[in-house]
This record gives structure tokens, sequence and C-alpha cells, in this order.
């Protein structure tokens, strides 16, 4: 349940800095990636500081110039939060608060919020639970103590109803606690799991917000919860599909993030079991984001990380529909016409080359295209299908007859 009271808007500032990682153009992106996160959790984001840093001071992570900028804005204008786009070590979070005397958070503090906010099924809040806690921790010593009046809000909801402890000693306990919780859980999950028989699997992957859920509920006609926020859906859905005449299991499950640490796709493993035992993935592709092609690549960077990089798996450009090509611009023609840059016609081109004609071109919510969509998954799945039951292959005609 998403509690309307919980999401009171509480009045928040951004910091970022800028390297020879994350040049102006990045930071700027990641910044109004994390303003959406900052929005997704109940916030409402007042200003943005950044710096250009090649190495992140170690005690407070800014330089303290710029840090006294940011403690007169927060002074001036009531604000309860300063959010990190970067990860902050326990120490300069706890060192940051004493200067800034308000709650510090970072993207993964952030996340792990929105996490706890969303997670619905007693597994998903049981993992988040966790994975908050052992994020939690190292960050206690004197954490937020002398921010009493403050406590609640962003970063400090917990899956339930009830506040987030902060005593080391009961954390401890808990973490080893939830742990143990999980370890049963998994084993009824995976005994699930082996219940719903041979059929082929379909996992739906792709970084969040690009429309899973959405055409998950017209594939499958379900009902899964789609919004226009980040992590909208936490939980596993599974819905058998069938097209003509040929089932299978679909999922759709939480999407990916850019800078999420592994530390915290690993308490996600078991969610994502769904996707490493799937026999063909969706990788599902929001074309109208100006930067999906980063999308691309740190999803697949997690795939990689969960060695389910080489499954068969089929792209699906989605939101074709609010698709604009950017206007051409005849310094980038020349210089990067390789990359950037395409008509819709000629994205297909490259990426049907590219992918060996795996490429999908569809808009979930106008239903363009969810014939060829229909199609193509017919034909994958079938072929898995029939490899596993060989003998009832002419039940299932080679291509899809409306
Ligand atoms: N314009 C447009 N919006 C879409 C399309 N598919 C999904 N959306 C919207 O994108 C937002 C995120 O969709 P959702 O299914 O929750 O994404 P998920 O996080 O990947 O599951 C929602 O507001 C959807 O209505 C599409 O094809 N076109
Ligand atoms: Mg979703």
């Amino acid at each position: 349940m998403i509690e309307e009271k919980s999401l009171e808007v509480e009045k928040t500032v951004l910091v970022g800095i800028i390297n020879s990682r994350q040049d102006v153009v990045q930071s700027k992106e990641y910044l109004d990636e994390l303003a959406f996160l900052a929005y997704t959790a109940g916030g409402v984001v007042m200003h943005r500081f950044t710096q250009k840093i090649d190495l992140p001071n170690p005690k407070t992570f800014i330089g303290s110039g710029k840090m006294q900028e940011v403690f007169k804005f927060v002074d001036e204008n009531d604000i309860s939060s300063v959010i990190f786009d970067d990860e902050l070590t326990p120490a300069q979070q706890g060192n940051i608060e004493k200067i800034l005397k308000v709650k510090v958070l970072d993207r993964i503090g952030l996340i792990l919020d929105i996490f706890a906010q969303r997670a619905q099924t007693s597994y998903a809040r049981t993992q988040v639970e966790l994975a908050q806690y052992q994020y939690l921790l190292p960050r206690l010593k004197g954490l937020w103590t002398h921010l009493e009046r403050q406590r609640g809000g962003i970063g400090m909801r917990g899956p339930g109803e009830t506040e987030i402890e902060t005593d080391r000693r009961i954390v401890r306990d808990k973490i080893s606690l939830l742990k143990k919780k999980l370890i049963v859980i998994d084993k009824q999950m995976s005994t699930q799991r082996g219940n719903r028989g041979a059929l082929v699997r379909v996992a739906l992957v792709g970084y969040t917000n690009v429309g899973k859920s959405t055409l998950m509920n017209v594939a499958a006609k379900s009902n899964v919860f789609a919004e226009n926020k980040l992590f909208a859906t936490l939980d596993t859905t599974v819905r058998k599909v069938v097209i003509g005449n040929l089932p299978f299991l679909m999922s759709d499950t939480v999407g990916f993030i850019r800078k999420l640490p592994t530390q915290l796709v690993e308490s996600f493993k078991s969610t994502l079991d769904e996707v490493q035992e799937a026999d063909l993935l969706l990788h599902i592709v929001d074309i109208s984001h100006p930067n999906f092609e980063d999308h691309i690549n740190s999803v697949n960077q997690i795939l990689k990380e969960i060695k389910s990089l080489d499954k068969p798996t089929l792209m699906v450009f989605n939101k074709i529909d609010i698709y604009e090509p950017e206007p051409w611009d005849e310094a980038e023609l020349v210089e990067q016409r390789g990359e950037k840059h395409f008509s819709l016609e000629e994205w297909k081109q490259t990426w049907m080359f590219r992918m060996n004609g795996q490429a999908l071109f569809i808009s979930a919510l106008n239903k363009d295209n969810l014939d060829g969509f229909r199609q193509r998954v017919y034909d994958e799945v079938r072929e898995i299908h029939v490899t596993r039951f060989p003998y009832n292959h002419f039940l299932y005609p080679e291509g899809l007859e409306e």
C-alpha cells in the first residue's frame, strides 16, 4: 500500500560533481535523474549544486567553500534534506550532516527509500528491509541523533508503517533475522518456480520507467502497476501469456538504474533469479529518452553481473509514439553520425543490423506494432518450445496465423 500521508512534500537540494568520468552534460543528466528520484520519493528539489572536483574530499566529499554555499541555502530556505548523487562513505555522510545540520542522503539511500515505500509483497519488503539495514549499519554512529526534530521522511521510512530502527544492536539482530527469513522465503519461491513446469519463460528487463509494466499489461492482459515514476514496480509478477495457442510465462520486475552499487543488486539477487532462469529476455528500451544508449549499457552491465548477458535477447524499442529525432546539427553530423541522430527508420536499420534482426519498435501505450511484437515473441518462444518438446511441434505452426 502506498500511503499518501507518507508522501508529504519535503524540500530538498541536490549535489553533484563534475569530473573526468562525468562531464557537464552527463552530470546534468544524472542530476535530472536524481531529481526524478527525489520527486518519486515525495520530495521537491529547490536547488542543485555542482562542483568541478577531480578527487572528492575524503571528509566532506565537496570542498568547504561549496559546502558553505549549500549551508547558506539550506539554512535560508527551510530545506529538510540534501541529496548527493554519488555514494558517500559513512564518515562523509556523518561529517556533512554535522555541517549542514539537516538530513544527508546519497543516491543509494534515496533509492532504498523509494523501494521501502513501494515494496508490496512480504518478500520484497523483506529484501528491502535487509538492504536498508545493511546500508544503515555502518552509518549509525551518531546518525541523526542531533536531528531529533527532523527524524522521519525521506531516507527514514521502512517498508512497513514504522520508521526504521536506529539502534546498532537492534539493527544487527534485525539483519540476521531478516537473512534467515529470506532463506525460508527463497526456498518457497524456488519450489514455486519449480512447480511452474517446463513452460518457456520470458523476462522483461530494462531501465526503470521504460514501459515494462505497461507492456506486460498489454501482452498478458494483467494489471501491474505502471506509473511515470522511477521504480513504480518492485515486486515480481509472473503471468501466463498465450500467443496463437502457445502458452508461456512472462515476468515483470524491478527496473535497473545507473550508479546502482553491486551490493544493492546483491540484495535483490533472488528477485533477479527470475531473469537468470528465463529462457528469453525482452530488453525494453525507452527510445524517446535522450540517453537511451547509456541506459542500454547500464542494463547490460547488470545483466553481466548476474551472468545473464548471453541469454537469447530481443531488443524492444518502446515509446516510438513520442520519439523525436534530434534536429540535425552539422558539426555533429560529421562527428557523431555513427552513434546518434538517426531517424527511426535509420535506427531500425542500425539496430536490425547490429542485433541480427532482433530489434522491435513499438508503443506499448498506443499499442503500435503490437502484432509485430507478438509475431516475433511467438517465433522465439516457439523455437525454444519445440526444442524442449520436439514431439508437439506440429501444434505450433511456424509463423503466427491471425
Ligand atoms: N508515450 C508513451 N508512454 C509510455 C509507453 N509505454 C509506457 N509509457 C509510460 O511510461 C511510464 C512508465 O511506464 P511503466 O510501465 O511503469 O515502466 P516500467 O518502470 O519500465 O515498468 C508510464 O507513465 C507509462 O504510461 C509508450 O509506448 N509511449
Ligand atoms: Mg514497472
